[in-house]
């Protein structure tokens, strides 16, 4: 916009006047609002698993995971400091409870996710059903379902934690409560939830067996089925030049993305694949699960090691080379974005 030298005083002015009335020029300002094309605050990240690992050990030895309530880092995005972010829709920590450990239990409205990092043996309990964990499983704790987590082996156990806590308060909408019991009564032996909800079947509506939310029934999904479903996958089906091989997660309720806002996925890159690159609204935390190899992200080449954390933000341009055969998972707002309309895919 050029102005005139008198009326940009004049508007300067004006500005000036009206601001303590809480007034501000759209025109000012509309370039900015109402961009072209999307300008992310955050930046492409990778986070070291060995060095965060020794930072969340030595929190272990200052604070526990009770007084702690949850002890966890927070990895924020370094483009978007204090904000604690990964990407403007959601949040990623690393969480770590060490043998004989309790997290007491509480509940809330953001939507949580955990992908196992390392143990075997801990539980997260949901409504009072404990997912018994290992490396790679993925578990839910939807919204407003109470959960706790406990460690009763003699080895630490550290997974990332993945919620929507930047979208839910981005509308105002968190509500929480504690349990005045530490942990939850059991409700269900381990596995019953799976065994009713994840098999592709369900109790029939309104009988006795139907005992969790119908909207949300399951929230365990193990690396001991969703691994070789990948592996099969990779054997007989022909490659998706984008993605690779790629399985997302569901609810079974209905065939949607696991929660309202967040959508989780797995996928399998043969050694040597060169996927074409594509760019994609999903701003999307990824985990390497196995094999190494290069993600370019726009202009930036980041290396993958597993259990290392990256990110990528919306609309950025992926290019994953696998040097070996690479195993990913990833977890991003598209089960959001969708149901705002905003999700349409750029492909090269
Ligand atoms: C939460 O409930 C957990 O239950 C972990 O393990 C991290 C970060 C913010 C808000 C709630 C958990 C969290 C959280």
């Amino acid at each position: 916009m050029t102005l005139a030298n008198d009326q940009r005083t004049q508007l300067e002015a004006l500005y000036a006047e009206m601001a303590p009335a809480h007034l501000t020029p759209l025109w000012e300002s509309l370039a900015q609002l109402v961009r072209p094309e999307p300008k992310s605050p955050a930046h492409v990240h990778r986070w070291s698993y060995d060095a965060a690992r020794d930072y969340l050990m030595r929190a272990g030895d200052l604070i526990s995971a009770e007084q702690a309530e949850r002890r966890v880092l927070i990895l924020e995005n370094p483009g978007m400091p204090g904000s604690s972010a990964i990407v403007p829709s959601l949040y990623a920590g690393l969480q770590l409870i060490l043998p004989g450990e309790i997290a007491p239990a509480h509940r809330h409205a953001q939507c949580a996710l955990r992908f196992v990092m390392e143990g075997e043996g801990a539980f997260t309990a949901v409504d009072g059903e404990k997912a018994v964990m290992r490396s790679f499983d993925l578990v839910l704790t939807p919204g407003w379902q109470w959960h706790d987590h406990g460690n009763p082996t003699d080895t630490p156990m550290i997974w990332l934690d993945g919620l929507d806590i930047p979208t839910v308060r981005h509308f105002d909408a968190s509500f929480a409560e504690h349990l005045d019991v530490k942990a939850q009564a059991e409700s269900a032996p381990p596995g019953d939830t799976l065994a009713r909800y994840g098999r592709n079947m369900r109790p029939i509506r309104g009988s006795t067996a139907d005992r969790r939310p119908h909207n949300q029934p399951l929230f365990h999904y193990p690396y001991f089925e969703w691994r070789p479903a990948l592996e099969a996958m990779a054997r007989s089906a022909p490659i998706d030049p984008h993605l690779g091989h790629a399985l997302e997660f569901l609810n079974p309720a209905d065939g949607g993305p696991v929660m309202p806002t967040i959508a989780a996925h797995v996928r399998l890159l043969p050694a040597g694949f060169e996927p074409r690159p594509g760019a994609s609204p999903a701003a999307t935390g990824f985990v390497g699960v196995g094999g190494g190899g290069t993600a370019l992200i726009e202009d930036q080449a980041v290396t993958l090691h597993p259990r290392d954390v990256f990110v990528v933000p919306s609309w950025h341009r992926l290019t994953l080379r696998a040097d070996e055969q690479l195993i990913l998972f990833g977890y991003s707002d598209k089960a959001a974005q969708d149901k705002l309309n905003l999700f349409k895919e750029e492909l090269a």
